[in-house]
């Protein structure tokens, strides 16, 4: 029998685009379950062409459940997923909540999949999607000439903070569009935009906003942090140094991220090019003498890490600084979690 899945969180931006993924990927579900907050209840989505009912998160939800997927807040996956788990569920988890516990494994199935085994608590994480944007192209780097030190900067899209962040953008959008006054004094913009920023502490339209996620110490942000702790974690580098400045920025979905990293042995760009050709899930599109270059515009809505702009360190002949952008929703968070989940289906039905 295929496995029983649930989808907990399915109305929030990153349930629907799994929504709409486990409509278009490898069918190896029985049942599907789509579960939100009471809020939901009474709607319906549409999941492999059928109609289903929006159930309320309960613990009997849970009930006959192989694998319970969750898109929610941090504090919701910390309560339910542990729930999800002792009815009998593997939980797979996209909030920070589990990302950093030693006995929960981060997975990225392009670069460790084995790690799905390893999992006392029931319970698998899915990365933060700022690593995720970046994590497949460094990897196969790392591979081959053994990653010492990364510095990235991030341009997040407003989707990463979910429906609320896409509102906030959207509505600045409309009031700053056909005034031609805007940008040429300070204030002015803030003026247009008003008080209301949505989940941003600054207005986004016609700016860039050099902060994503709450404070925390040294002037750090959590976003910058997770950055840091979740690559480490996942390439099995714990002392690996990694300075982040993660910043947010005018788009709606697509993350990009610009990496200068260092290695231990001097790479050559037309080596490194033919390990990223290799890297799955990597696309290079590299010829920036015809503005091909990766770009959340085209980006988005696509599953793979798209890298540009390759170039070896002028100074430095042991480091290569690239561009690379990944739609957040999906391989940033959905179908990440979609393909630990069947890594997970794919070794009940085995066992069965
Ligand atoms: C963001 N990384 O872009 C967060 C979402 N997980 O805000």
């Amino acid at each position: 029998d295929q496995p029983t899945l649930a989808v907990v969180g399915a109305t929030g931006a990153v349930g629907t685009v799994m929504c709409e993924l486990l409509s278009s990927r490898r069918n190896v579900w029985g049942e599907i379950r789509v579960v939100a907050s009471k809020r939901s209840v009474g709607r319906t989505l549409f999941v492999r062409g059928a109609e289903l009912p929006v159930l309320e998160l309960a613990p009997d939800v849970f009930d006959g459940v192989d694998v319970a997927m969750f898109d929610v807040p941090d504090e919701v996956s910390a309560e339910w997923a542990p729930i999800a788990v002792q009815h009998g569920a593997i939980a797979v988890d996209n909030s920070g909540a589990f990302r950093m516990d030693r006995d929960v494994p981060l997975v990225v199935p392009e670069i460790n999949p084995e790690q799905v085994r390893n999992r006392p608590r029931g319970i698998i994480a899915n990365a933060n999607c700022t690593t995720l944007a970046m994590i497949v192209a460094i990897a196969p780097l790392h591979h081959e000439y053994g990653l010492k030190e990364l510095v990235i900067a991030s341009y997040q899209s407003v989707s990463g903070a979910g429906k609320a962040g896409v509102d906030a953008l959207l509505d600045q959008l409309q009031r700053v569009a056909g005034d031609r006054t805007l940008g040429s004094r300070s204030g002015n913009v803030r003026q247009a935009i008003g008080d209301d920023l949505g989940p941003f502490p600054a207005p986004l339209a016609l700016n860039v906003v050099p902060w994503a996620g709450s404070l925390r110490d040294a002037g750090w942000s959590s976003e910058e942090l997770k950055v840091r702790n979740e690559t480490r974690k996942i390439l099995g580098l714990p002392d690996l140094k990694i300075s982040a400045t993660c910043v947010r920025v005018p788009v709606v979905t697509g993350h990009s991220v610009a990496v200068h990293a260092v290695f231990g042995t001097e790479v050559d760009c037309e080596d490194a090019r033919e390990v990223l050709r290799h890297a799955p899930g990597v696309i290079l599109v590299d010829e920036p003498q015809s503005g091909e270059f990766p770009m959340p515009i085209d980006a988005v809505g696509t599953d793979p890490a798209w890298v540009g702009r390759l170039r070896r360190s002028i100074d430095d002949p042991r480091a290569l600084d690239f561009f690379v952008v990944g739609d957040n929703l999906r391989k940033g968070s959905a179908l990440n979690t979609a393909q630990i989940a069947e890594l997970v289906a794919a070794e009940l039905t085995t066992r069965a």
